[in-house]
């Protein structure tokens, strides 16, 4: 990679705040083991202006060797410094100190926990050959087959899922969608849909995501606010998947994740939940969830909007914390947010 990238006002991503000439001059030439560059890590944020974050990695490795743009954007979103810090885990839901929010079920419509992981001696799916993704694919499908009691279920490939069945899963907020552009510039689409899809069991309280932007999404969902119930799902999934794979892990920056938001306990734990009065009162919406480290999502997903008051409201930290202090985050601001809409 030979010229500076040309950013311009309407990069507004960590990316074009971080890299800057010295930087550049640093990393333009370097490569992972795997090959992995500078150009690939950033290629996504030099398509999409409107990124937030703009880079992803290639392996774990990416982490140490571009570690000059990656550890200040890790600190610009987790304002968390490795140099200082090591991850630390809690996925024991009985430390999680709960009581329902929102008793009389006004608020919650539904209660999602996932955490990202990926294979340990595979590539991320950002490098992933495709033999290797359908390596990755199989492993995890067999992991998930021994699965017994609440966790059995099924998985449903994506290449040859109906387009009917495919579309309601997305609108039911249980499949993702197919990868978007920012995915596209990272390269997490290639080959698409061969070596992608969806375990669920039969109420579809547990899902795994597989090769998506990470090549395990594990999701624990359920109606209502229960959030203690959803993190204890979740944490038994994990607990069983563990006992069969090795997930990429580094004893500083934790779960590895293509995405560095998604590093440290790769947990993002979510309610969708009403909010008519806040949703016109911005400024004080945004003071509660800035005040609890939360962030505000639409009701589909990622870069979508608000529908009728009712947003997905989750958790923004999610390294340098453990993942009870994640679902603790999502537990102390919804109660706070319910607080603030019930006194209009
Ligand atoms: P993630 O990156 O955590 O997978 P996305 O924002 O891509 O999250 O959302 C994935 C899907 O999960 C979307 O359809 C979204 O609507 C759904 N979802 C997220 N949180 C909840 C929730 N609390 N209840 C129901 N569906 C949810
Ligand atoms: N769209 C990318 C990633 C932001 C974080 N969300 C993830 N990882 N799904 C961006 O830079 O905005």
């Amino acid at each position: 990679m030979n010229n500076f990238p040309k950013f311009t006002a309407k990069h507004t991503s960590l990316l074009a705040k971080h890299l800057n000439k010295t930087v550049f001059e640093q990393l333009k030439d370097k490569k992972t083991t795997l090959g992995f560059s500078l150009q690939q890590a950033i290629q996504s944020g030099l398509d999409n202006p409107d990124s937030g974050i703009g880079v992803y990695a290639g392996d774990l490795e990416s982490y140490s060797t571009f570690a000059a743009l990656f550890d200040p954007i890790i600190k610009s979103y987790h304002h968390f410094d490795r140099s200082l810090s090591k991850h630390t885990s809690n996925l024991n839901a009985d430390d999680f100190n709960y009581n329902n929010p929102d008793t009389n079920n006004e608020y919650i419509l539904s209660t999602r926990i996932r955490v990202g992981r990926n294979l340990a001696n595979y590539p991320l799916g950002t490098a992933i050959s495709k033999t290797q993704r359908d390596e990755v694919e199989q492993l995890i499908v067999n992991t998930l087959n021994n699965l017994k009691g609440e966790l059995k279920g099924h998985y449903y490939p994506l290449y040859d899922m109906a387009d009917e069945t495919r579309e309601r899963l997305i609108k039911d907020h249980f499949l993702f969608k197919n990868g978007d552009r920012f995915l596209e510039s990272a390269g997490l689409n290639r080959d698409w849909p061969t070596g992608r899809g969806i375990f669920h069991n039969q109420s579809k309280t547990f899902l795994v995501w597989i090769n998506e932007e990470d090549q395990l999404r594990i999701i624990s969902m359920q109606k209502g606010g229960d959030i203690k119930a959803t993190f204890q799902r979740l944490s038994l999934a994990i607990a069983q998947l563990e006992q069969q794979l090795t997930f990429m892990y580094d004893e500083r920056l934790g779960y590895i994740s293509s995405c560095p938001t998604n590093l440290g306990t790769a947990m993002r734990a979510s309610v969708h939940i009403a909010l008519p009065n806040l949703a016109k009162n911005k400024a004080q919406f945004e003071a509660i969830t800035n005040k609890y480290h939360l962030q505000i999502r639409g009701v589909n997903g990622e870069h979508s909007s608000s529908e009728n008051g009712i947003f997905d409201i989750s958790n923004k930290r999610r390294l340098g914390i453990n993942e009870v202090q994640c679902v603790s985050d999502l537990h102390q601001g919804v109660a706070a947010l319910i607080r603030a809409e019930s006194s209009f």
